[in-house]
């Protein structure tokens, strides 16, 4: 069975994604890098206010998708009202601390994950831990050992990244949409009880949502 476009023109898949960390960690500075990669850091970044997302077209092992990428201000005054709306159909979250605040890094077991756990359908979500601000290690508090802990105790992976001189920022996002977009062409591809076709597998086909009702893989999923 195939799963190619049925039609010319389908869009690219779009997935809702989450960033999630303390206020501080990098995550504004994160999204403003990736889709203005040649734009330097900008200083003047103040903290966000409430919920906003942008979006970016990435490269996966299977074709092109979309990501829409919600960033928030991390702040629990505003988080608590707005996190049910955050999460919902996510389909990634990026867990970002700061690997110069060991404070940030204890957040994540203490505070985001729960978070994560309450709001989010957890199961179909693909997580990824970013240790931002490598470029200043001189003043690293959280060991990479420690990271990767972590990870193995949630069961995800991690990159360190630098917002100021780009390091992997581009290959987090492209990795945490990676694994959001194969666990979709496997949904799909057990919701037809067959093996898709992978080549074009992006073209026009049905991703499985999390209550089995299909949805149009070209329109957001969120
Ligand atoms: P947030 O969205 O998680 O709250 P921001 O974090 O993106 O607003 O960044 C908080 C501060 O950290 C900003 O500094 C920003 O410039 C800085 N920052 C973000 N990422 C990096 C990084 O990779 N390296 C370094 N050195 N700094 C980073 P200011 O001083 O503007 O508050
Ligand atoms: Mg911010």
């Amino acid at each position: 069975m195939s799963n190619r476009a049925t039609s010319t023109g389908a869009k690219p898949p779009l997935y809702k994604i989450v960033m999630l960390g303390d206020s501080g960690v990098g995550k504004t500075s994160l999204v403003a890098r990736l889709t203005n990669p040649d734009k330097p850091m900008n200083h003047d970044i103040s903290a966000t206010m409430g919920i906003e997302f942008d979006t970016q077209m990435l490269d996966t092992e299977h074709g092109k998708v979309k990501a829409q990428i919600w960033d928030t201000a991390g702040q629990e005054r505003f988080a608590r009202v707005l996190l049910p709306t955050y999460f919902r159909k996510a389909k990634g979250v990026i867990l970002v601390y700061d690997i110069t605040n060991a404070k940030s890094f204890d957040s994540l077991a203490e505070r985001w994950m729960t978070q994560l756990n309450d709001h989010a359908s957890s199961d179909d979500l693909a997580k990824l831990l970013v240790g931002n601000k490598s470029d200043l290690e001189a003043s690293r508090e959280v060991s990479r050992e420690k990271a990767q802990q972590f990870c193995h105790e949630y069961g995800m992976e991690m990159l360190e990244t630098s917002a100021k001189s780009g390091e992997n920022v581009l290959k987090s996002f492209e990795k945490l949409i990676g694994i959001v977009h194969n666990r979709a062409l496997e949904a799909a591809s057990n919701a037809k009880g067959g093996i898709i076709g992978m080549n074009g597998a992006n073209d026009g086909f049905k991703l499985q949502d999390g209550d089995n009702k299909s949805t149009d893989a070209g329109a957001c999923g969120c």
